[in-house]
């Protein structure tokens, strides 16, 4: 249960984060079975993932990652918390650092939880979907190169694995919590739970 104690203090009351507990325990009987303790610490993270749309079709912002975790990959903008910020406020401020955007509609839409085979650490990320920004402020920074693409054509072989589990239930609006446990070296999903 400390893991259950801990993801409610690090989410600052602000998310509905109702399904956590059994899904903690899950990953700890799981990865047990292998023979892996998964959960040691637990490391915070945003993603926001900003829609527009053109000429009837939407469209997802995604930036080229040039630097540090997912380097060479596509992905939502986001990171670390500062110390006392709510996830909110860091998504903002991580989309405002890394593309320019300053999104006024920010609604958060799922958590979810990575393990590796070869880490204790668990990432936990907030996932948001942001609209209504001015975009002639989109701009490419040191860490990312934004890249507007249709709804209908993510490319998903240049993503993180486990985007294509989870994007299809963001883009239908759905709500939702998510565990997805990667092979040792962190390019393939080994096991996934998704709860709505
Ligand atoms: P910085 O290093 O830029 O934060 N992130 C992941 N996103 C997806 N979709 N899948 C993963 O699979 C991810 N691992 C990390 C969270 C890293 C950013 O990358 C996201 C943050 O937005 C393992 O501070």
């Amino acid at each position: 249960m400390a893991a259950y104690a801990d993801a409610r203090a690090a989410a600052n009351s602000v998310l509905p984060l109702a399904t956590d507990a059994p899904l903690y325990d899950k990953i700890r009987r799981r990865t047990r079975e292998d023979g892996v303790e998964a959960i040691g610490s637990i490391k915070d993270y945003t993603l926001v993932e900003c829609f527009r749309e053109r000429g009837g079709r939407r469209e997802l912002l995604l930036g080229f990652k040039k630097r540090g975790l997912g380097v060479n990959k596509y992905n939502g903008f986001g990171g670390k918390f500062e110390v006392g910020e709510t996830p909110a406020e860091c998504a903002l401020r991580e989309t405002r650092e890394e593309c320019g955007l300053s999104p006024r509609r920010l609604e958060w839409k799922a958590q979810l939880l990575f393990t590796f085979r070869d880490s204790g650490t668990v990432m936990r990320v907030h996932v948001f979907e942001a609209s209504d920004f001015d975009e002639a402020a989109l701009v490419e920074t040191d860490e990312m190169r934004p890249e507007w693409f249709d709804v209908d054509a993510l490319p998903y072989d240049r993503m993180w694995h486990d985007d294509a589990f989870w994007m299809p239930l963001l883009l239908d609006g759905v709500a939702f919590e998510a565990w997805f446990d990667y092979a040792a070296g962190g390019e393939d999903v080994n096991l996934s739970l998704i709860h709505i």
